[in-house]
């Protein structure tokens, strides 16, 4: 078990799903974001941290053995938008991994690295990255980062491309792409505990009937995703029509960003 466990982006979405679900990866949990995150619970503590500012950052991360990192920009925006958090974030966060003696990461990446893949294929994670927009971009340039880390430092990064974590599927593409937070959450159990990581891309998704990613190649994590999309078909086919067959949400993995400009 970790002694101390660093989420960044802990007052986002993902952050508020899984904050209190850790007890089995650290003994403390200490959560940052630029947002207000409120008060700590038990076994928690709180830096408010941007993570643009190399200092800050290196100091948040002293003291921890291990990072969950979420923070960041989430969805397509404008280059100016992205760069602060995504970019030179990232790299200040290996940066002060570096000096921190090396806690593993789990990095969040995205599908939105493999977004104009066709949804009638199946990816392994060996297939070159495919960016839907400028957030894919940022998100590839993160796994750059962590592959250079791991080859020239030894830094060990699990790269998760999450398709859609929610606490439920919310439209028919993500009955394809979803990951339900205690599958994540066994996730990353198993990142943590693994005696040997390496820097594997790992497919952030439930064990979904129409998912198109092979995890295979991540085996040796021991992760088994228990939880079906398809629990959740009948209501999302009551309540939403689905989309046309050439609309980007039936047509692309990466769904409606691969219709997005690029923002100014
Ligand atoms: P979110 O947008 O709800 O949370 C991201 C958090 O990062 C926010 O609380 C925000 O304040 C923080 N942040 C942004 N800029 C920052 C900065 N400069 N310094 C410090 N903190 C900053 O996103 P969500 O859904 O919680 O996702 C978490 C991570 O997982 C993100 O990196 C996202 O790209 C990734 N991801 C999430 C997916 C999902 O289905 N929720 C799917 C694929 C990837
Ligand atoms: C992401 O990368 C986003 O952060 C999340 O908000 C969802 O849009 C998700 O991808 C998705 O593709 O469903």
């Amino acid at each position: 078990m970790l002694e101390k466990l660093l989420i960044t982006g802990a007052g986002g979405g993902l952050g508020a799903l899984l904050r209190g679900n850790l007890s089995d990866v650290a003994k403390t949990v200490r959560l940052s974001d630029i947002v207000d995150i409120g008060s700590p619970g038990a076994k928690e503590e709180v830096i408010s941290c941007d993570l643009s500012d190399r200092d800050a950052v290196k100091a948040l991360v002293e003291g921890c053995d291990g990072i969950l990192h979420l923070g960041g920009v989430s969805v397509e925006k404008s280059f100016d938008t992205i760069l602060p958090a995504n970019i030179v974030g990232v790299y200040n966060l290996y940066e002060a991994a570096r000096a921190a003696g090396m806690p593993r990461i789990l990095f969040a990446s995205s599908n939105h690295t493999i977004g104009y893949y066709t949804q009638d294929t199946h990816l392994t994670a060996d297939v070159p990255l495919r960016p839907d927009g400028l957030y894919g971009v940022s998100k590839c340039f993160g796994e750059a980062i962590a592959n250079l880390y791991h080859d020239k430092f030894g830094q060990e990064t699990a790269i998760v491309r999450i398709g859609s974590c929610f606490a439920e599927p919310r439209d028919h593409r993500m009955l394809s792409t979803w990951m339900s937070p205690s599958d994540f959450v066994s996730m990353i159990e198993c990142v943590f505990r693994v005696p040997r990581l390496g820097c594997p891309v790992i497919w952030g998704v439930s064990d979904n009937d129409g998912r198109w990613w092979d995890n295979s190649a991540a085996a040796y994590l021991g992760w088994r995703p228990r939880d079906n999309s398809e629990a959740y078909r009948r209501k999302i086919d009551a309540e939403q029509a689905r989309p046309a067959p050439d609309a980007p949400d039936a047509v692309y993995q990466g769904g409606k960003f691969t219709a997005e400009p690029i923002h100014s």
